[in-house]
């Protein structure tokens, strides 16, 4: 299962055996850099940068690292090697063989989940495509370029699928992936938090802790997929994916860290006097991103998500931690607000989908908060980060034109606005973080708002050269 690296387009799917694909994908290609040099990270292409290049798809060892230019990173095409006899694992369909090929009544519903996946992979690079400029150390930097590649290579992974089983319909959503942009109000992409703006690294921190955990989420639902190669093509992704979410869990823990330094040693200053980002402020910006993030799970109560799990297209994460797999009969509980107050209502299993979804991934996301607070706390400070409620700042679904804070109270419209400035980032917020974005660029110095990582790279020393300016 290595991977073939004198190939064009290298890949463990035997290109060289469907010439047809082959050449629709070597056409493709160009086009793809030359959407990587006008979208992707800018100015740093002639930078040697220190990148971990896929070797094979097993699970140990497969990750090489060396220096790259960016535009010469081996994008390919990787999918886990294929289960024997594998079934599809969940919904009305549940025991039959998995597909080899799209069945026909499944093709509309399948092509779009799949471009809605793909969608989101170059609106990241765009949205962080400013970023080298200000990174707070060379080792951080690579960290930004080794996520850029790799949602780059998602990107190739999802297009692959779309030209190797979707036909001509397939094709043109391809070329149509590289021709949206991100927050372009003529041409956004497809889901809101991929248009909003990652204007400094606390945003991007906080991205590949809540965005790209989202991300993990959503390819864990779909590494269940009975449409085998979906499947086998998001179980690789998901590989990577766990670096993504160490850059943005670590990267927060760091900003953490700084700050509660200076509150050790400066007790009766505000943190932003030294430099540091005050544990409020972090607040805002996690509430922001959070919920922008729980609105990426699409309704609570959603016919798509009851027809996509039904058919068995899109499963729930680990679904073989469940008995049935069949979910028909049961509900779940969903609360609304009617009326003035919170009323639970019961749904059938399938229609929330979305919800359990959710649900699992705020418990994730829980966990990353308490690695935070006990950051604080070992500094014996008294503060405690938190996660908001899911109810908070929605603008898909049931709570969708509602106001609540972020414990999840109801609330009014001058409540709201009276309370929002200490919710969510204010104008004054986003220009004091803006102003901490100053580049730091020797090897083994970071910014002052942010303290150095554990340890490097690939055992490599916090002073390695991770870029080659
Ligand atoms: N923004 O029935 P509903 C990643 C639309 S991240 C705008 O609940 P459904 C990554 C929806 O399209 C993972 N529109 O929707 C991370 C529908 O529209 P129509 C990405 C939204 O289909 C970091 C309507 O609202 N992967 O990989 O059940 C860096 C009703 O909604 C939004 C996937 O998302 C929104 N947030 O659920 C790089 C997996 N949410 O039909 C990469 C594939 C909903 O009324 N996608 N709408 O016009 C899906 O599974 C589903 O499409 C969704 C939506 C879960 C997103
Ligand atoms: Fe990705
Ligand atoms: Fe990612």
């Amino acid at each position: 299962m290595t991977i073939d690296y004198t190939e064009k387009i290298p890949n463990n799917v035997d290109l060289a055996s469907d010439k047809r694909l082959q050449r629709a994908l070597e056409a493709w290609q160009p086009r793809y850099l030359e959407w990587w040099h006008e979208m992707g990270p800018t100015d740093f292409e002639p930078n040697d940068i220190y990148l971990r290049t896929a070797v094979s798809v097993e699970r140990d060892g497969w990750a090489h690292f060396d220096y790259v230019k960016m535009m010469d990173y081996r994008w390919g095409i990787f999918l886990e090697p294929a289960e024997k006899d594998r079934i599809v694992g969940f919904g009305d369909n549940y025991g039959s063989p998995a597909w080899q090929e799209v069945p026909g009544e499944m093709r509309n519903d399948l092509q779009r989940l799949i471009v809605t996946q793909a969608d989101t992979e170059p609106a990241s690079v765009e949205q962080q495509r400013l970023l080298g400029h200000t990174a707070p150390s060379l080792y951080d930097m690579r960290n930004l370029f080794q996520v850029n590649v790799e949602e780059g290579r998602h990107l190739w992974a999802m297009v692959y699928l779309l030209q190797r089983y979707f036909g001509k319909a397939g094709r043109d959503e391809a070329d149509e992936l590289l021709e949206r942009r991100s927050g372009n109000p003529d041409r956004p992409r497809i889901l809101t938090t991929f248009n909003e703006p990652i204007k400094t690294w606390l945003d991007f921190f906080l991205f590949t802790m809540f965005t790209d955990r989202d991300g993990k989420f959503q390819l864990l639902a779909l590494a269940e997929s009975g449409f085998d190669p979906l499947a086998r093509s998001c179980r690789f992704m998901l590989t990577e994916e766990a670096h993504h979410m160490f850059v943005g869990q670590t990267g927060v823990g760091r900003v953490v860290q700084r700050t509660c330094e200076v509150m050790k040693e400066f007790p009766d200053h505000d943190p932003r006097e030294h430099g540091a980002i005050d544990l409020p402020t972090l607040q805002r910006f996690i509430n922001f991103w959070v919920s922008s993030c729980n609105d990426l799970y699409g309704a609570e109560v959603s016919s798509n998500a009851a027809n996509f799990f039904a058919a068995g297209l899109k499963g729930r994460a680990f679904e073989d931690k469940y008995e049935d797999h069949v979910a028909l009969g049961q509900e779940f509980e969903v609360e609304k607000f009617d009326q003035g107050r919170m009323v639970k209502e019961a749904v059938p299993l399938r229609n929330a989908m979305n919800e359990v979804l959710r649900s699992e991934y705020n418990a994730d996301n829980q966990k990353g908060i308490d690695y935070w607070n006990k950051i604080i706390k070992r500094h014996g400070l008294d503060f405690e980060l938190r996660l908001p409620n899911e109810r908070f700042n929605r603008k898909i679904g049931i709570y969708a034109g509602q106001r609540f804070d972020p414990s999840g109270n109801p609330l009014d419209e001058a409540a709201w606005n009276a309370g929002v400035n200490q919710w969510l980032p204010s104008d004054a917020d986003q220009d004091f973080v803006q102003s901490l974005m100053v580049p730091s660029l020797e090897p083994g110095k970071f910014a002052a708002w942010i303290a150095p990582p554990a340890k490097g790279i690939n055992n490599q020393g916090l002073d390695f050269e991770y870029v080659r300016l």
